[in-house]
């Protein structure tokens, strides 16, 4: 059995849901308004089984749309989910505004397959119905629905002239149409919610992906509502399982009729992320009334959903009519929506249809004004034309770089279900284009470039640091966590095959490259002790440096290593040439000037020896280290404290 969505596009009172109640008997004009005005306002449904083209059961269900221009927002609600649409055109009127806008719609929301359906054939002459068939393929030329590839069939729901050869088309038609993802994550984005008596809650919609079964626990998106399914019908029958492609009816536990609203989703719990930035390519209608402007705030319509949305357009200020750009989509509220989810865009005022796209990222990463987001846009485009889902998770893996990206992440991002993106990966695994690292998946290429980065972060630790013998590994690993971060799943591999391939080796807990990472022995610790020790008890009136290294158990080259490590980290500090002093020492200097500035700011050398309590050899080099240090400066022969 194959389920097919049939919906119904046109103008107002071209005899659209006179058109379904003809070929299914059910009048989908449900409200009683609708029914006393004769017009329809919101979506109608009808279902009908053919005999399908392969002797199978053709399972078609109708969703029927008001043409209404005021009733256009309800229309896209019912639009996201079709199939095939039966684009309805009044012989006795032809093309009208409402003609035109939903087939825009058609045309923007990627739709393949459909028939146009010249109704009403009984209330003209038969030269005004091959006029009105002549005009209709005009407009359709260049289109989803071109003539001969899409059929054009004329009827009459009054006499039914013409209704066996429109089944017919739709047999046809609907054999051509690709079975929905059933690989997918459920999605049912609702289009009604209502009591009934004996049943509680009920939900209805067009099941765009997946399955849905009795007893299942589902989501309520992007609230975050828990319920349980009840009860399943498909076509007003109890079932067990919906399946993608279906009108599905579902009765709810755990949520009253007030929780729910069209425009919300129900998907597997814990499973897809709501977002409220969107990465999109978008196209401005040829009619658009004025260019789409950088930043513009639109109405956003997808499956059922609506909302207001700022349109952020990457790399131009302005989008002309007919013309295609990505964009970054923002909408104030966090939305369900995935890769491939097509939208309309409807401007403020006066609301007419301007455009609409298709959904590239529901994830982004990128930011707008970054010069890479464009080629790499583009290739999401590429990717995702190409329908290949190796290439598409590879994209997704990739450009999380050193990151990586989870198995849940993936699920979130794609809304493939966990074992169609476990299948996915091994594929690419045995084809060594992606790597996992427990529950996480690189790009092939990163595990090289991470140990290239440990690598380089162990050397230049050396480097700096050639007195001590390694780095810590924790130390190393934060130090990996930024920009561009690297996960700890690759940390782990990747220090691991380096110390494999000798390349890096530990010493405890400690990273050090081979040979490198000088081991400090005892009398090299012990030496640098002695030296500290002897500057610090000096004071201002300081050994000669040569006398104290002469006066270590390391040989000269050594003592040299060590003296270049204290004068590194400050703790010794060189005021000229072999005149070097403890930090403490000068750190007390400075504060006795501090005393000595709240008597005079004036002072001459012989007041500085006095304060300082050092010879005039020492004297002069101190003042000039001050002046340098801008805490003295020359004036005539005195110094001014500052
Ligand atoms: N003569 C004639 N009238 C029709 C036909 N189909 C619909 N109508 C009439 O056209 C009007 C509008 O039909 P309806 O199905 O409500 O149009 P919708 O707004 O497109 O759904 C109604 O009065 C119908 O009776 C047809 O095939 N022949
Ligand atoms: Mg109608």
């Amino acid at each position: 059995m194959k389920s097919i969505i049939v919906g119904t596009a046109g103008h107002i009172d071209h005899g659209k849901t006179a058109l379904v109640k003809a070929l299914t008997g059910i009048d989908a004009d449900r409200l009683e308004e609708e029914k006393r005005r004769g017009i329809t306002i919101d979506l109608g449904f009808a279902h009908l089984d053919l005999p399908g083209a392969d002797g199978e059961v053709l399972r078609l269900g109708f969703v029927d749309v008001p043409g209404h221009e005021r009733f256009v927002r309800n229309m896209l609600a019912g639009v996201g989910g079709i199939d095939l649409v039966l684009l309805v055109i009044a012989a006795d009127e032809s093309i009208k505004p409402q003609t035109r806008e939903h087939f825009d719609i058609l045309q923007l929301i990627g739709l393949k397959r459909g028939i146009t359906v010249i109704t009403k054939s009984d209330a003209v002459d038969r030269d005004t119905l091959d006029v009105v068939r002549l005009e209709v393929e005009d407009f359709l030329r260049g289109t989803f629905l071109e003539t001969p590839k899409s059929p054009v069939v004329a009827v009459s729901s009054l006499t039914g002239a013409g209704l066996e050869d429109l089944k017919q088309a739709i047999v046809a038609v609907a054999a051509q149409v690709e079975p929905r993802n059933s690989q997918a994550l459920a999605r049912l984005p609702i289009d009604r919610v209502f009591t009934m008596k004996g049943f509680g809650t009920v939900v209805t919609g067009t099941l765009i992906s997946g399955a849905i079964r009795r007893e299942e626990e589902l989501e309520v998106f992007p609230q975050g509502l828990r319920v349980r399914v009840r009860g399943v019908q498909v076509h007003g029958q109890s079932a067990d399982v919906a399946v993608a492609g279906q009108r599905t009816a579902v009765n709810l536990a755990g949520a009253s009729p007030e929780d729910l609203a069209r425009g919300m989703t129900l998907a597997p719990p814990g499973t897809l992320a709501t977002t409220r930035r969107l990465d999109v390519q978008l196209r401005l209608l040829p009619s658009a009334p004025r260019s789409l402007k950088n930043r513009t705030r639109v109405h956003f319509h997808s499956n059922t959903m609506e909302t207001v949305a700022e349109i952020g357009l990457y790399g131009a200020k302005e989008l002309r009519p007919g013309e295609t750009a990505f964009a970054r989509v923002s909408v104030p509220e966090a939305q369900l929506l995935l890769p491939g989810d097509r939208f309309i865009l409807r401007q403020f005022s006066p609301v007419v249809t301007i455009g609409g796209g298709v959904v590239l990222d529901a994830a982004p990463i990128f930011s707008r004004r970054r010069a890479a987001s464009l080629p790499a846009l583009e290739q999401m485009l590429d990717v995702f034309a190409s329908q290949h889902e190796g290439m598409i998770l590879t994209m997704r893996v990739t450009r999380h770089g050193m990151r990586g990206l989870s198995m849940e992440e993936a699920v979130a991002e794609t809304g493939w279900t966990r074992e169609k993106v476990g299948m996915v990966v091994a594929v690419l695994k045995a084809e060594c284009s992606l790597m996992q690292f427990q529950d996480r998946m690189f790009a092939e290429h990163e595990l090289k470039l991470a140990q290239a980065s440990l690598l380089d972060a162990v050397t230049a630790f050396h480097k700096k640091d050639p007195l001590r013998p390694g780095m810590g590994k924790s130390e190393l690993q934060e130090e990996m966590a930024h920009a561009p971060a690297m996960a700890s799943e690759l940390f782990d591999t990747a220090l691991s095959a380096l110390v494999r391939e000798k390349r890096l080796e530990f010493a405890g807990e400690l990273v050090r490259v081979p040979g490198q990472g000088a081991v400090m022995k005892d009398e090299e610790a012990e030496s640098k002790k002695k030296i500290e020790d002897a500057f610090a008890s000096a004071g201002l009136k300081v050994p000669a440096l040569s006398e104290v290294l002469a006066g270590l158990k390391v040989d000269k080259g050594r003592a040299q290593k060590i003296v270049t490590l204290l004068l590194r980290d400050r703790i010794l500090i060189k005021v000229s040439g072999e005149l070097v002093f403890h930090r403490s020492a000068l750190e007390e200097l400075r504060q006795r000037l501090t005393a000595y500035k709240a008597k005079s700011s004036k002072m001459d050398v012989t007041q500085f020896k006095d304060l300082a309590g050092v010879s005039r050899k020492y004297a002069i080099p101190l003042l000039e280290y001050l002046d340098r240090e801008r805490v003295t400066r020359r004036v005539g022969d005195a110094r001014e404290i500052l």
